[in-house]
């Protein structure tokens, strides 16, 4: 299973299955431990009175339209857990509960507009300080052509802020060419392109920035697709699509930190 777990986790890091599969067959039992407890370095979570009675507070405040306390919620949470905390243990519940009451037909449309709008604002708040520039190739964050779902972006963003990681947003149903101008101008480290539904996931984005890829000194760009839209859709063998938003997060320390150490070498 260690064995298992490495390849996987190698796979995730964009190396190619059979080069992972080599890797782990050969590792030692010391190199399965280190990168068993690597896997395991996530920080501790939120008690689970405090996700239950947020959630149960922010279903609440969605649904009487109280944008002051939507606000007042996401804030505490984020203040007390973080980013990545507030978005798996708390928002990714109310958000999943609001898909199903619209799909059992009740209006909760307004409801959701609204929590969207607030949770949008509380993330943008976080790790906002005065700027630093920072020589570290950042990070750029897109949703696919027509995707209007960007919050887990957003999600995101505010998780690799609170890193300090340069991340660079370009928001909501960005077209192929434009993605791949942003990567040819900033040459990120990581791209990481988000679909929510099937109807968005247009593979074309990827050719463009795969394209930007083969471009002389793009080489290491890592091309990372999220969210449930890709999950039919044929990628390129090097995209990597990571499931949750801790395995995002992981992912990109784990890119920036192998650019680094490549720069030093
Ligand atoms: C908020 C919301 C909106 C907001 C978005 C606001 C914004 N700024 O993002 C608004 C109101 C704009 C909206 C619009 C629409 N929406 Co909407 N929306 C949602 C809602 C409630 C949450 C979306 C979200 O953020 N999901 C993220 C998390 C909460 O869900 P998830 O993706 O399933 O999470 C899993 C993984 O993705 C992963 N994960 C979670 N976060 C992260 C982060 C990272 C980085 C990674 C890698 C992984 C990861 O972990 C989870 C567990 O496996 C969903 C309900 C839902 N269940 O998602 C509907 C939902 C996605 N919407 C839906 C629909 C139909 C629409 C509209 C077409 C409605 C319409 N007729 O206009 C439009 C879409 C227009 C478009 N072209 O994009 C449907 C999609 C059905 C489908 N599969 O086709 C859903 C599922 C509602 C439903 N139950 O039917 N929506």
């Amino acid at each position: 299973v260690a064995r298992l777990e490495l390849m996987r986790r190698l796979t995730l890091h964009g190396v190619p299955p059979a080069e992972a599969a080599r890797a782990a067959l050969a590792a030692t039992s010391a190199e399965l431990a280190v990168a068993a407890s690597a896997g395991r370095a996530a920080p501790p979570g939120m008690p689970l009175d405090q996700a239950q009675s947020s959630t149960r507070a922010l279903v609440r405040a969605a649904v009487a339209l109280d944008g002051d306390a939507i606000d007042e919620v996401v804030r505490s949470c984020l203040r007390s857990h973080g980013a990545v905390s507030t978005w798996t243990e708390v928002l990714v519940p109310v958000l999943t509960s609001f898909g199903h009451r619209w799909e059992s037909g009740n209006p909760v449309v307004d409801a959701e507009h609204l929590l969207s709008w607030h949770v949008s604002t509380e993330f943008r708040q976080v790790g906002l300080r005065p700027p630093t520039r920072s020589a570290m190739p950042g990070v750029l964050l897109l949703a696919a052509p027509e995707e209007q779902h960007t919050l887990p972006l957003e999600a995101l963003a505010a998780a690799l802020r609170e890193l300090r990681i340069p991340t660079r947003v370009l928001g909501a149903r960005v077209p192929a060419v434009a993605a791949a101008d942003a990567a040819r101008r900033t040459g990120p480290a990581l791209v990481l392109v988000w679909s929510q539904l099937p109807q968005t996931a247009a593979r074309v984005v990827f050719d463009r920035l795969l394209a930007v890829r083969a471009s002389p000194g793009r080489a290491r760009m890592r091309v990372l697709a999220g969210g449930p839209g890709w999950r039919n859709v044929r990628l390129p063998a090097d995209v990597v699509q990571p499931a949750t938003l801790p395995e995002a997060v992981e992912i990109v320390r784990t890119v920036l930190r192998d650019s680094q150490h490549a720069d030093e070498r």
